[in-house]
């Protein structure tokens, strides 16, 4: 005797924990993914292409910039950002990756390293979809350690003159503007490169269209396929002062981004979690082998009954540091790579159990946990990848630098 199966929201009771504005904020961004992404998730995915035409709504919902206060931004709350993220990564990772970029990195470096006139410039237009932006830390030889990146700036005037490369840059292709990361001299001198002791870490706007500054596409990935991911290709490109992200040099500036878009994954992942664990559910229920439903194994159950622990642990988790992140004004960076790690490596798992239920359907685009599966070894990897995480968490428990 079957009886109906208990949701994921059931059994966490999160919403008990929500308000009403948070539960509607979650309703229409819900609404919007389910009717508008989905029905063309596998189509963009195997075409490679990111649906520009959806930006124009996602502005519309306030997702853009969406906890930045002002500036015609939102101003959501932790949680209500988080839940927003979770919806759009049950469409899809380069979704939510979308909008992470424009607005916990683009726009979050402008609003938190930038002059008043440079916010006042960017981020309405950023937060209604027109100027898209784009973020560049990683270089082809400065992945995990940024710290050992190659690109430059020196002064010329009161101008900046870029040189170097960036690479693997979601949104490059498609961005007005990028926020390039660059070493200076300590003294701004002029000519100083990286081999001739140029050390500070620089913030600064790179414009589309100005001269020599190229933004190729980066084809043939196999995961994120519908997100546009590009290089920064700086050569001699002069750029204003005002370009200048006027901030404190130095490492922490990217960083401190990076801990705002760090802790949205942590929601997000947990939105292509689910995509995979209902998935699952859904086909254990239909699908009959020796004389039965999947659903009534034990080896399948225990499978289920893994996935739904680790989401909702995932969730709880990431509603108390939502809840502490808005009580204090921010985390400890050791919390944010808890979070980051272990719900993005629950996330990667469900989609490798998912898969693995639907069997040889498991592989087809048809269904969701293949795009997803191939979607987070991506998120595994970016924002920090799995094993740094567990070096800045060691280095915190332990008090020494393993890296
Ligand atoms: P270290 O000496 O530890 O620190 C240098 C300075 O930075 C400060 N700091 C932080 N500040 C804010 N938040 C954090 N999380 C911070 N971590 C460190 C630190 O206090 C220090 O400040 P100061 O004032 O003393 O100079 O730096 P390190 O060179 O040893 O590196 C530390 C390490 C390895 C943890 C860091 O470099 C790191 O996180 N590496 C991973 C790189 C990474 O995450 N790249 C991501 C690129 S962007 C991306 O992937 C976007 S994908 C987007 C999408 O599509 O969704
Ligand atoms: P590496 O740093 O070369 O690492 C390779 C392997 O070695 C990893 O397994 C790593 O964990 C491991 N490793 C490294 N150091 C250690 C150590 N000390 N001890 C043990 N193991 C170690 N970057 C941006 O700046 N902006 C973006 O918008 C952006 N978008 C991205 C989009 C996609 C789809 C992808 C795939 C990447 C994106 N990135 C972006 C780059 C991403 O942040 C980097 O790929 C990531 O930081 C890892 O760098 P890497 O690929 O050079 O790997």
């Amino acid at each position: 005797m079957s009886t109906p199966p208990l949701g994921l929201e059931q059994l966490s009771a999160l919403d008990e924990h929500l308000t009403e504005q948070e539960r509607l904020i979650r309703a229409s961004v819900r609404r919007f993914v389910r009717s508008e992404y989905l029905p063309q998730a596998a189509e963009l995915f195997e075409t490679e292409r990111f649906p520009l035409e959806l930006v124009p709504e996602l502005a519309r919902l306030g997702v853009l910039g969406a906890s930045i206060p002002g500036y015609e931004c939102a101003g959501m709350n932790s949680v209500e950002y988080g839940l927003v993220l979770q919806e759009l990564e049950y469409g899809d990772s380069a979704l939510r990756s979308f909008v992470s970029v424009q607005g916990s990195l683009a726009m979050y470096a402008i609003y938190a390293h930038g002059s008043e006139e440079q916010r006042a410039r960017f981020l309405p237009a950023m937060a209604r979809g027109e100027v898209i932006g784009c973020f560049g830390l990683t270089e082809p030889d400065s992945g995990s350690d940024p710290g050992s990146m190659r690109t430059y700036a020196r002064r010329s005037g009161s101008d900046w003159v870029l040189n170097g490369t960036k690479m693997w840059i979601t949104n490059a292709p498609i961005a007005q503007v990028a926020v390039v990361w660059a070493k200076v001299a300590d003294d701004d001198a002029s000519g100083a490169a990286p081999d001739r002791g140029a050390s500070t870490i620089r913030g600064f706007l790179v414009e589309r269209g100005t001269r020599g500054f190229e933004t190729p596409r980066t084809r043939g990935k196999m995961s994120l396929r519908a997100s546009e991911t590009g290089e920064l290709v700086l050569d001699e490109c002069r750029i204003p002062a005002a370009n200048l992200l006027p901030s404190k040099p130095g490492l922490g500036a990217p960083l401190a981004c990076l801990n705002q878009a760090r802790f949205g994954i942590a929601w997000g992942a947990l939105g292509a979690a689910k995509a995979c664990y209902e998935s699952a559910v859904d086909y254990v229920r239909e699908r009959r082998q020796f004389d039965g439903p999947l659903a009534r194994k034990q080896l399948v159950q225990e499978r289920l009954v893994t996935m739904a622990s680790g989401i909702v642990q995932g969730e709880i988790m990431a509603l108390h540091y939502a809840r502490a992140k808005d009580r204090h004004g921010r985390l400890r960076p050791e919390q944010v790579s808890l979070c980051k790690r272990t719900n993005v490596a629950v996330a990667l798992d469900a989609a490798r159990q998912s898969r693995a239920l639907l069997g040889a359907n498991g592989i087809l685009l048809d269904y969701p946990p293949v795009r997803h599966l191939l979607n987070l070894e991506s998120v595994f990897t970016y924002e920090g990848t799995h094993e740094i995480h567990t070096l800045v968490l060691g280095k915190a428990l332990t008090g020494e630098s393993a890296f």
